[in-house]
């Protein structure tokens, strides 16, 4: 008979493939059994170890829809089962994992040459190389087309292009061995993207200084990319993307992750709280959980954490059939991210005083979840977005 399951209330479990259910077991023990128990050192000292981008490459969790290049070709709810496993541990390892799949391997899949592929999306899926994804700049942020970073003919070499301007709020980028970089090229004003190897180019040309004593996202390394008159060879460019388009395409697949990923982070609160109102015991030697507004605050968050599992597999189906458009993903993103917020904050409350040491990890989640809410698009903008595909009229500018 079917029973009520207060960590999977829908039965999302049910409408999984076998092999969709191995890959999240697969992924839950390596979260669960290596990544948890280094965390808490890793965020209190800010320190991210390119070490686990490697296991994470050995079990086939990197690039892990893309088919051929030694990655595994599964669906994108199995993706969508890996980034949710991962982010219960904590969301910093999810950006690692996400920015490597889905902003680096991800548009040399879709926009590479054939060289490109070959030289580069193996080596990144098993974590060899480390890489990065430099949309953001200091003065532009929500609205990157407008980026100042300019790619022209190179004054002295000859096939070359020479880029010059500042990315900011990098993830990975003082780690990258590969950054891909969106800039204008001089001649026609469009943007493109480009693929820079760090051993490529000359002293002084870049530099990727980290961004350091962060409130969030501590586990994860974040930094600028800052390039002057950097030589790149031209076959480094994507050859046929032009414009936003080339940046978005990977950034559907980001943000579709981050919806999975962020529903992981507040489950990982659910059960923390759940499991301390059972335990904590005032007024007459009640466990807290037996309070109607502590019971309230576990109610909305199981709730909003099962609609937004919903929503992510009914989006990931129309995914692997074709049928997605960009407005379904700002939809999740934005609501899964700040829906994870708001409870993870109300849960928060739960633990009382101890909710301040970071041993109950209750308040490295809501740290991390303001991050999520912010990158790949702030919530704000997503409504944007999905407000002028109800209206037909743009609010951005
Ligand atoms: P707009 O006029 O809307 O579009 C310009 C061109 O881009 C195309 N496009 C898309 N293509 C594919 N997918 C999408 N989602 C697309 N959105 C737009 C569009 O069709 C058009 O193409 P074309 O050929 O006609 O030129 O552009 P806009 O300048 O008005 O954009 C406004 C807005 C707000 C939608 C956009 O700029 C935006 O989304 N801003 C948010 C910025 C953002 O998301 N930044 C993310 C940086 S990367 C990051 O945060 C990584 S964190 C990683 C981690 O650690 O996990
Ligand atoms: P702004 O654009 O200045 O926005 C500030 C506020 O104004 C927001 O609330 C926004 O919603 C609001 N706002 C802006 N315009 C409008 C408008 N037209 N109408 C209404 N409200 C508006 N970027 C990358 O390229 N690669 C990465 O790997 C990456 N990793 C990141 C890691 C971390 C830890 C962080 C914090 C950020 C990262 N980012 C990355 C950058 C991130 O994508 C940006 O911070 C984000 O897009 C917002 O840009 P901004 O910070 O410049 O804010």
């Amino acid at each position: 008979a079917a029973t009520f399951k207060w960590d999977d209330p829908l039965n999302l479990h049910n409408s999984l493939t076998e092999e969709e259910q191995a890959i999240q077991e697969t992924a839950h023990s390596y979260c669960q059994e290596r990544l948890q128990p280094r965390v808490l050192e890793a965020y209190r000292k800010e320190d991210f170890d390119k070490k686990i981008l490697q296991e994470m490459g050995e079990l086939g969790l990197l690039g892990a829809t893309i088919k051929g290049y030694g990655c595994a070709g599964v669906s994108s709810v199995a993706s969508g089962l890996i980034t949710r496993e991962v982010e219960k541990v904590d969301s910093g390892y999810r950006s690692a994992m996400s920015v490597q799949s889905s902003l680096v391997m991800g548009p040399i899949d879709e926009f590479g040459t054939q060289e490109q592929k070959d030289k580069y999306l193996e080596k990144l899926g098993n974590g060899q190389l480390v890489g990065c994804f430099g949309l953001t700049e200091p003065n532009h942020g929500s609205d990157p087309g407008s980026m100042e970073t300019m790619a022209k003919p190179h004054p002295s070499k000859e096939g070359y292009y020479s880029i010059s301007g500042a990315k900011t709020w990098i993830t990975n980028s003082p780690i990258a061995d590969v950054l891909v970089v969106w800039a204008k090229l001089q001649e026609t004003g469009k943007i493109r993207g480009f693929v820079i190897e760090r051993d490529q180019c000359p002293p002084g040309t870049l530099n990727t200084p980290a961004i350091k004593d962060k409130n969030g996202l501590r586990a994860s390394i974040t930094g600028m990319i800052q390039l002057d008159d950097c030589p790149v060879p031209k076959e480094n460019m994507f050859p046929e993307v032009e414009g936003l388009r080339g940046p978005f395409s990977c950034l559907n697949s980001a943000r579709y992750g981050i919806a999975w990923g962020t529903m992981g982070a507040l489950e990982d609160c659910i059960r923390r709280a759940r499991e301390y109102a059972l335990e904590r015991k005032q007024f007459k030697s009640n466990p807290i959980a037996k309070y109607q507004l502590v019971q309230k605050k576990l109610a909305d968050a199981t709730t909003d954490a099962a609609f937004g599992l919903a929503a992510a597999l009914q989006v990931g189906r129309l995914k692997d059939e074709g049928k997605i458009v960009p407005e379904m993903i700002s939809m999740i993103k934005r609501q899964n991210c700040d829906r994870a917020l708001v409870n993870a904050r109300h849960l928060q409350e739960i633990f009382g005083g101890n909710a301040v040491s970071d041993e109950y990890h209750i308040g490295r989640h809501v740290a991390n979840l303001f991050v999520t809410q912010t990158y790949e698009g702030q919530s704000d903008i997503h409504a944007l977005i999905l407000g002028r595909a109800i209206t037909g009229l743009q609010a951005f500018v």
